[in-house]
């Protein structure tokens, strides 16, 4: 949906009389009274409580992947992973939401680190995960008893109330990041979680898991299997389809046909192929390949991304500020705040992924795009 709306119209301010000092105290006496019983009247609050607009608390901010690399080897030499702890996941805290680990109100953002040897024990919980991989390979993540590589560039799913376990059989750590909805849940009270097997159901290092050989060729769906699922039944998305699909797209942009997403811009979404929707009900995924220079179309939406790069540099803008992007790099987009990306010199591949679909489904979504950029 496309909105030209003005959206710089301001509440007008209540305004009452003023009190005298008889009436103040009465009104204090009266506030008071609701104080005491867990009450608050609405007239003092109506224009925090609904903006004109989105005005989220969440504050677009930058995450140093050389920062990130180097505290989770500090951790992995520092802190043992097992049981109780579950993972060494180092979680990214937006600092406009005051505390919790949430890089969004609805989204949890970390990285994750295993060092060789390291299992990271099973267990499953209804919050929905994805894993994507920057750089290196060397863990298996094992999804109900399915095995599946983790190599760079690999978007791996853990739907919710799969069990999953992950481990570490090379002689290099590796690290990798996380996206789940654990905010979401958390804040609408949603979650459930139980512990998994003490040992990894599944320690076999196939070339690819049996999800992969199922459902991951393209256009073809197994007979055997003909429901819809809320949920992708691919566990692991191997980047080999996702780069060629990228440099089809923009070798097809060379050759006059359409397809990219603007000029230069190419981008793919992670599907789920029972469905052609969303890997899952609460996080949209996705690939965005820019040509050196090209630039995204700036636009607002409801709802809050997370972008990391994964090759080659940009620049980010999103409401008034401005950041720059290398490898590893991890930068949010709060609702509401217009953002746009422009390639670096050696054009830039980025990983994203959003809550959009949660509000696609609730009839809440919404996208401006100005006019005349
Ligand atoms: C979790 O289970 C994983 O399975 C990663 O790799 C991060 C953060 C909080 C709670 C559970 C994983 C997590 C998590």
């Amino acid at each position: 949906m496309s909105e030209s709306t003005d959206y710089s119209n301001k509440h007008v301010e209540f305004v009452a009389p003023e009190p005298t000092p008889e009436e103040q105290a009465e009104l204090n006496d009266m506030y008071g009274k609701m104080d005491d019983l867990h009450m608050k009247p609405l007239w003092n609050q109506i224009g925090g409580l609904m903006p004109n607009e989105p005005d989220p608390r969440a504050v677009a901010h930058r995450w140093d992947w050389s920062e990130l690399i180097k505290l989770a080897r500090r951790s992995g030499e520092l802190v043992p992973v097992g049981r109780g702890g579950e993972r060494r996941a180092i979680g990214l805290a937006n600092p406009g939401l005051g505390g919790p680990t949430y890089i969004a109100p609805t989204l949890w953002a970390a990285i994750q680190y295993l060092a060789p040897g390291e299992n990271a024990p099973e267990h499953r919980h209804s919050q929905n995960a994805f894993r994507f991989v920057i750089e290196g390979e060397g863990v298996w993540t094992v999804v109900n008893g399915d095995a599946v590589p983790m190599k760079r560039g690999d978007f791996l799913l853990t739907p919710g109330w799969n069990f999953h376990g992950h481990h570490n059989i090379a002689t290099e750590p590796m690290a990798w990041l996380d996206g789940l909805d654990i905010p979401f849940a958390y804040q609408m009270d949603t979650g459930f979680f139980e512990y998994g097997s003490e040992t990894l159901t599944d320690e076999s290092t196939p070339d690819y898991s049996r999800s992969e050989r199922l459902w991951a060729h393209p256009g073809l769906r197994p007979v055997a299997f003909p429901g819809a699922t809320s949920s992708s039944t691919i566990g692991r998305y191997a980047w080999e389809h996702t780069d060629a699909a990228l440099n089809d797209q923009l070798a097809l942009e060379d050759a006059g046909f359409p397809g990219v997403v603007g000029p230069g811009h190419a981008a793919i979404r992670y599907t789920n192929p029972t469905t052609g929707g969303d890997v899952m009900s609460t996080i949209r995924a996705e690939f965005h390949r820019l040509r050196p220079g090209a630039s995204t179309t700036p636009v607002k939406e409801v709802g809050n991304r997370v972008f990391q790069v994964f090759e080659g540099s940009a620049t980010i803008k999103v409401g008034d500020e401005t950041f720059e992007m290398n490898h590893g790099d991890v930068v949010n987009v709060p609702s509401w705040k217009l953002w746009s990306i422009e390639a670096g010199t050696d054009g830039v591949d980025l990983f994203g992924f959003s809550d959009h679909p949660i509000f696609e489904k609730l009839n809440l979504a919404r996208t401006y795009t100005p006019e005349g950029i």
